[in-house]
């Protein structure tokens, strides 16, 4: 087998010496970091593109989420899937907050709206959905539970960049959204995230809290942390940013290939894209049922064998990792079907097709 490996995401790399005349204003401008320049573009750029009132920009999307908790004083406990990457959960951890995890819906793979209101106890205080792999969660029907019982809503928004609904950026519902700009992500800055929120006065908060809390060389107004985004990541999204339609037309191509070659084999659960507006295809999910030939774990190897890297995002549940079993006893059955049978297929802004048909006759054949 010499074909070369295809991994479940590449990250988009636009030619070198586009990069270069970035490097050379940064090289000229001494300014490596602390808002500097390209940061400051980078955040005007990215505030009109996504059509959001106000963003900063963080050194990954993890950071972002731990001052999202923090900006609103989030503590108790916060309703929460179990069907995420590790951050999600560990940004409540690291906060000393207790997650209590919720069963999501089989078709969005999201937090299920009705079974929220069952968790809340005295002691929540929010609730932080994901828009799993960019589909856009229920918002109005989570937005009413958080009405109804004062709850603060932070979305983890780590898939969503660029999906909108059809009022425009999915971004800009709940109390703020925590966006992740890794190099596995649709729009990437090799490391990078933000925080979007909904006016300057908190966004003067949010970018004091990721400044250590300094305010001037004298005052601190709060025990921040360090989340700055230097300057090459943000001349890099600045780079980025020109490429980012054609990178998530190509993803479209993609998606619906696989949409069209797979949608009829025996045995795999296919899902349309379900954002009602505009979507960014940045993961393709297929559920690996009863009736295929392999098991997910068995389809899962074999592809390997052939080369081909895809990824059981997201198996096994955060509920299910050593560092979460004293906190949440929840039943979440249908978490735990679509872990076990859930395998997301290589996806990304510049995949060949050919690589994509590849992927195709292992999986038909
Ligand atoms: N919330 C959610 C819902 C998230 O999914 C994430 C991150 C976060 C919060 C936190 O955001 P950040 O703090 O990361 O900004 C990857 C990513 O590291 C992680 O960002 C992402 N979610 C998660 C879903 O996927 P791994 O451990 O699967 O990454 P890794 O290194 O195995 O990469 C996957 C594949 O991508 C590799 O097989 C090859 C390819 N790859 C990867 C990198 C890093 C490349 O081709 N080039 C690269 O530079 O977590």
């Amino acid at each position: 087998m010499n074909d070369k490996p295809i991994y479940v995401t590449e990250p988009y790399l636009p030619p070198l010496d586009e990069f270069i005349p970035y490097l050379e204003q940064i090289w000229a401008s001494k300014k490596l970091t602390n808002n500097g320049p390209m940061h400051q573009q980078l955040e005007a750029a990215l505030r009109d593109y996504l059509g959001v009132p106000e963003i900063a920009l963080f050194n990954n999307g993890t950071i972002a989420l731990l001052t999202a908790l923090q900006a609103l004083r989030i503590g108790g406990e916060v309703i929460t899937t179990p069907f995420s990457f590790v951050a999600t959960g560990h940004s409540l951890l690291w906060n000393g907050i207790t997650p209590v995890f919720v069963d999501i819906d089989p078709q969005t793979f999201n937090l299920d709206p009705e079974k929220i209101e069952a968790a809340i106890t005295p002691r929540t205080t929010a609730i932080m959905p994901v828009h799993c792999y960019g589909n856009p969660c229920d918002v109005a029907a989570i937005q009413e539970i958080a009405d109804t019982y004062n709850l603060k809503v932070i979305y983890d928004a780590a898939h969503a960049f660029g999906v909108e609904d059809a009022g425009g950026s999915i971004l800009r519902h709940g109390d703020l959204s925590a966006i992740s700009f890794h190099a596995t992500k649709v729009f990437n800055t090799f490391e990078g995230g933000a925080i979007v929120c909904p006016d300057a006065k908190t966004k003067r908060h949010i970018d004091n809290l990721k400044n250590f809390g300094i305010v001037n060389e004298t005052t601190v107004v709060a025990s921040g942390i360090n989340g700055k985004m230097s300057e090459i990541n943000a001349a890099f999204g600045l780079l980025q940013l020109k490429h980012i339609d054609q990178a998530i037309s190509h993803r479209e191509k993609v998606y619906r290939h696989y949409l069209s070659h797979l949608g009829g084999v025996d045995g795999l659960d296919i899902f349309e894209n379900v954002a009602g507006g505009k979507s960014n295809y940045a993961y393709f999910p297929l559920l690996v049922n009863e009736h295929y030939r392999m098991t997910r774990d068995e389809l899962y190897e074999y592809l390997r064998d052939h080369g081909i890297y895809a990824r059981r995002y997201f198996y096994p549940l955060l509920s299910a990792h050593s560092c979460y079993r004293d906190h949440s006893p929840a039943q979440t059955p249908v978490a735990e079907k679509m872990s076990r049978q859930i395998l997301c297929l290589p996806i990304s802004g510049q995949i060949e097709l050919g690589e994509v048909q590849r992927v195709v006759a292992l999986l038909a054949g």
